[in-house]
């Protein structure tokens, strides 16, 4: 298995020779990965280039790659591609240049990604983990993570704008490149390739990781582009699943519908207030006063009406959710054990619709229209909910790794 480790650099002629020696020590602690260096440099001028240049003419386990652009992202996704391309990797890791992370780590990163996980999260916010920067840095590091927990609404991941991360050649390969803004001049690739990451179905895992701020050289971060890179990235995930919740109301509003005409036709063969036929259909049905018990229940003609226009818009959102709504999140199981649990799941929501159709007209004297409506509105929120956790489940295997580091 060969391990490429790569390091996005720009102006670190005082720390590239040391973080190569730390990186290459870690050999030890590696048994059976062949371990490279790739310093993924976007064309420093202060002599970064001579200095790996002459150390890998010595070494056959460290290379060199001008990306020639500036930019975080592209040394990052260039380097990943060129260790894929040009050496066969299998695992790739990535870290900051500076010697902020601490090769250490990456052993235990690496045993996480041979347990099966696609890939390895270096957290400075999980316990273990420590962040040892300025408190302005500190606060865009947490205030990040709690906008994005938010805005993707990912909550087992701690950390997302973490440089340290190592992952899979095949997740690499999975991840869809077109999506991420790799070429901007920001460090927005890592919570933007992290969310590609669990948007590939990523199984993922964190380790936690001590931030220690450089000795040498000056930082290239620009914090304010970056927060609002940060910002505007969150946004638009926002309103991707915003929109799944707009397509789930947009069918429930259909079947509401549906199901309203439905249970007009057949009890009072109305649509509405129009009237379509001059009886209602289940006329052979006896109203309220005439209707056979069963326990408590009147088995009256707005109770079988009832049941069966529910039961059809069951029927009715079962079919959109699965081939619509839902379509790009996990379809777990066989189409008949999800419709199975969409109907088990679904009782909630009919009992719910049913008791306030029975409320609203024996007890408040409304229209069961009116009780329908109410039902309606209170069932769907409670389907959305349920669907979501249970039967469409989100691609995502997060599972924060409990381990110091
Ligand atoms: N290839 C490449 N690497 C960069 C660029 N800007 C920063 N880096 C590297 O990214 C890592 C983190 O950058 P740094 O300036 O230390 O940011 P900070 O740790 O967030 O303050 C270091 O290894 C930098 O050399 C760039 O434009 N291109
Ligand atoms: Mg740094």
């Amino acid at each position: 298995m060969r391990l490429v480790v790569n390091i996005p650099t720009y102006n670190e002629k005082e720390n590239i020779e040391e973080i190569i020696k730390k990186v290459l020590a870690q050999q030890k602690n590696l048994k059976g990965m062949d371990l490279h260096v790739l310093i993924s440099d976007s064309h420093s001028l202060d002599g970064t280039a001579d200095i790996v240049k002459k150390i890998s003419q010595i070494n056959p386990h460290v290379h060199y790659l001008d990306v020639k652009e500036r930019g975080l992202g592209v040394g990052l996704i260039k380097g990943h591609r060129y260790a894929v391309d040009k050496f066969k990797a299998d695992i790739l890791a990535q870290m900051d240049g500076d010697l902020s992370h601490d090769p250490a780590t990456l052993p235990v990163m690496v045993e996480y990604i041979k347990k099966g996980y696609d890939l390895v999260n270096g957290s400075r916010l999980m316990p273990g983990g420590k962040n040892l920067l300025g408190w302005h840095r500190r606060l865009f590091t947490r205030g990040s993570a709690l906008y994005c927990k938010l805005a993707w609404g990912t909550f087992g991941i701690s950390e997302y704008t973490t440089s340290y991360r190592v992952f899979t050649k095949k997740l690499f390969e999975k991840i869809n490149l077109s999506k991420i803004p790799w070429r901007s001049k920001t460090y927005i690739i890592q919570p933007a390739f992290l969310y590609a990451a669990i948007a590939a179905d990523a199984k993922i895992c964190e380790v936690p990781v001590i931030f220690t701020d450089r000795k040498k050289g000056y930082s290239k971060a620009k914090i304010v582009a970056y927060t609002i890179d940060v910002l505007k990235f969150g946004l638009k995930a926002r309103l991707v699943r915003s929109k799944t919740f707009l397509k789930f109301l947009t069918v429930g509003t259909s079947s509401y519908f549906s199901n309203a005409i439905v249970l007009g036709l057949l009890n009072r063969g109305q649509i509405y207030s129009f009237t379509v036929f001059d009886k209602p259909l289940l006329s052979n049905i006896p109203t309220f006063e005439q209707a056979s018990k069963l326990l408590f229940l009147n088995l009256d003609r707005l109770f079988v009406s009832s049941i069966i226009s529910i039961e059809l818009s069951i029927i009715f959102n079962f079919i959109f959710h699965d081939n619509w709504t839902f379509k790009s999140r996990s379809h777990e199981g066989s189409v008949f054990l999800r419709f199975a649990k969409f109907n088990l799941s679904s009782i909630g929501s009919p009992i719910i619709q049913l008791a306030s159709i029975l409320i609203s007209v024996r007890v408040f004297n409304l229209h069961e229209q009116i009780g329908l409506a109410i039902g309606v509105i209170i069932g769907l929120f409670f389907n959305y909910f349920v669907n979501i956790l249970w039967i469409w489940k989100a691609r995502e295997h997060l599972a924060p790794a409990k381990v110091q580091a």
